[in-house]
């Protein structure tokens, strides 16, 4: 065991990270690729069979020029790739070396709940010195991972793939692949930055509008709109440049552990089809990943078969995983570009026939503005009620001495429309995030008695929002949520126009297979995600985990559940030990998903089958969001 807690991480796999400082400086690529060195960064290393041995310990790490404390597995940053193989049983003993109680949950595994690995809901964690042993059968293929589930150390590097190959053929054929594990790292505990956080919710926001961009907002859209918009924005106490909690202000972003300093290379031959099985494991970052010069054909999502969709970048939010082809025909380098979703940096990658060879790093893209969409904020709606910004509310629970409910005009709110459930309508956003494709979508009116919508389109439910959520800890509520299914997400939305780049929508995603279960849902769930953003605080329907009851699910049961998002921030939410099984309009094509985004101001709905008794855990996968937007859901009635 000493031996573990004492051998250094070699330093070649940890140099420093300051080409994502540069990007933050606004310093040229080229400047990054001067100072490149000449080192071949290793690999991950990989375990296979039915019985692993993972020791969690401390490891000293230098990745960004200064020595730091990391949580490590078998003395690897991430974590060794498990290799199994769908039908067998793993026998998993996980020993943990922290001052800490530790756990490991395997993310998107359809497991038994006592092996399910969260501490306090699953099983009791693992104590200082001692193990657990986890068993369990695998009856899934593809790409996943695995991560600590206690306090933050999955985000000081507790986290990796595993990888199952299917018991029958695999339908995706490639000559080669290739894992990327994307992460966010920094020197300073975690516990640090929450701290922070919590006391000064924008801190890590260098973006706020400067005296420029007023007198830009002036030229490009007249004194009264940038009025009003400026005194929505100051009441409402946020920023439309709160796209990220945490950046690369404090955040290194890393592929496979290395910086872009560093730039992790891959090889491939000219010509062959090569695999790339990308895992975001950050514990804040959402990436936009494209690889200049090659389109990508997704045929996985979060581990599980999808028809093949070509695009030339997507999104992934932590804990999602995606599979994607790519076939470089030419002789030349790559750069796999995975840029944070605000633009504060990025992680990068080399892929090329030959190790000493680089691609050219791009610029990243502009950086996105928060609209009134991503409020939930209904266009049409506006325009009808003749009010500014009608379809916002601030909670009127929220103390807040400045804000000028008056002036928000939502009283005057045609009630008619209020009551109708009103589609994506993402025709209607700002011009520069214009898209005509989707005009006129429009769903129906439903009754608030109608029969539930069958499976497959989503919900017609009409949206309300529970008394819970008046509380001091949601400043705001979305009464016309946008539909998140076809949107791109925020800084995407406009990409096809302003870059010529097809973006992933989840719209895109059919399951490759039939659906398993055909029934049509018994009931709907709606959640509400909430919070307040100047103090912080994140929940479900305005309760915090803590003070929440156990969603009941009765085994054998089919439902909806639909999310809303009350909030600005965009929420990766994942159910444990269930599949989500996203409505992207096909009833028997549903895609299985493990973690589901849930844009800023938008809804989406999923389908669940109650087929695995026990307790499991439901939340953000935003580090610093779980804590609150967290639940138990509780199977029951059926056989342990
Ligand atoms: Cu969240």
């Amino acid at each position: 065991m000493s031996k573990i807690l004492s051998t250094p991480l070699p330093r070649r796999r940890f140099v420093t990270g300051a080409a994502a400082g540069a990007a933050l400086l606004g310093l040229s690529p080229g400047s990054v690729l001067a100072r490149s060195p000449q080192r071949q960064p290793g690999q991950v290393p990989e375990l296979r069979g039915q019985r692993f041995d993972l020791h969690i310990a401390y490891q000293s790490v230098n990745i960004t020029g200064r020595d730091a404390l990391a949580t490590v597995v078998n003395n690897s940053l991430p974590a060794p790739t498990l290799r199994w193989k769908e039908g067998e049983r793993v026998h998993l003993r996980v020993h943990n070396h922290l001052a800490a109680d530790s756990s490991i949950h395997w993310h998107g595994m359809i497991l038994p709940s006592n092996m399910d690995g969260v501490p306090g809901m699953s099983f009791a964690g693992i104590k200082p010195g001692s193990y657990y042993d986890y068993t369990f059968d695998v009856q899934q293929s593809g790409t996943y991972w695995y991560h600590s589930h206690s306090g933050f150390q999955e985000q000081t590097g507790v986290y990796g793939a595993i990888v199952i190959d299917p018991a029958e053929p695999d339908p995706v054929q490639a000559d080669r692949e290739h894992v990327v594990v994307l992460s966010d790292w920094t020197d300073q505990a975690p516990e640090a930055l929450y701290a922070r956080l919590k006391k000064q919710s924008h801190y890590y926001n260098r973006r706020e509008r400067t005296v420029g961009d007023l007198w830009q907002d002036l030229r490009e859209k007249g004194l009264s709109a940038t009025w009003q918009d400026r005194a929505m924005w100051n009441r409402m106490r946020m920023s439309d440049s709160d796209i990220a909690d945490i950046n690369g202000l404090a955040y290194t972003f890393l592929v496979n552990g290395h910086s872009p300093d560093d730039n992790w290379r891959a090889l491939f031959k000219a010509g062959e089809t090569v695999r790339l099985r990308i895992i975001n494991a950050a514990a804040m970052t959402l990436f936009d990943l494209r690889i200049p010069g090659l389109e990508m054909t997704v045929v996985a999502a979060d581990g599980q078969n999808v028809e093949p969709v070509t695009v030339d970048e997507f999104r992934i939010a932590p804990a999602e995983t995606y599979d994607v082809l790519v076939r470089p025909s030419a002789d030349r380098a790559y750069t796999l570009f995975a840029q944070s979703i605000d633009r504060s940096g990025y992680a990068c990658a080399t892929l090329s026939p030959n190790s000493e060879w680089q691609a050219e790093i791009p610029a990243m893209d502009h950086a996105p503005r928060l609209h009134h969409r991503d409020m939930g904020m209904d266009h049409s709606a506006m325009a009808m009620a003749g009010a500014a910004h009608a379809g916002h509310t601030p909670n009127p629970a929220t103390p807040s001495g400045d804000m000028n409910h008056g002036s928000m005009n939502h009283g005057k709110m045609d009630q008619r429309d209020m009551s109708r459930d009103v589609d994506s309508h993402a025709g209607h956003g700002p011009p520069a995030e214009m898209d005509h494709r989707h005009h006129g979508m429009h769903s129906q009116t439903v009754p608030p008695d109608a029969p539930i919508a069958p499976a497959g389109a989503g919900s017609r439910a009409v949206i309300s929002h529970p008394a819970s959520e008046n509380n001091p800890g949601v400043d705001m509520q979305a009464q016309m949520p946008a539909n998140g299914l076809d949107d791109p997400g925020i800084g995407l939305r406009e990409h096809a126009q302003r870059y010529g780049r097809r973006v992933l929508r989840y719209s895109q995603l059919f399951n490759l297979g039939k659906t398993l279960d055909r029934r049509d849902p018994e009931r709907e769930l709606a959640i509400h995600l909430t919070g307040n953003m100047s103090r912080y605080m994140w929940s479900m329907d305005g309760v915090m985990f803590d003070d929440a009851e156990p969603i009941l699910l009765r085994f054998g049961e089919r439902l909806r559940i639909v999310l809303i998002n009350d909030t600005m921030m965009t929420h990766p939410i994942h159910l444990h030990g269930l599949w989500s099984e996203l409505e992207t309009g096909e009833p028997l094509r549903i895609p299985r998903k493990h973690t589901i985004i849930v844009q800023p101001g938008s809804k989406i709905s999923y389908l669940v089958s109650a087929d695995a008794v026990g307790r499991w855990a439901y939340h953000c996968h935003l580090s610093f969001h779980m804590p609150g937007m967290f639940r138990e859901v509780r199977v029951i009635g059926g056989a342990a």
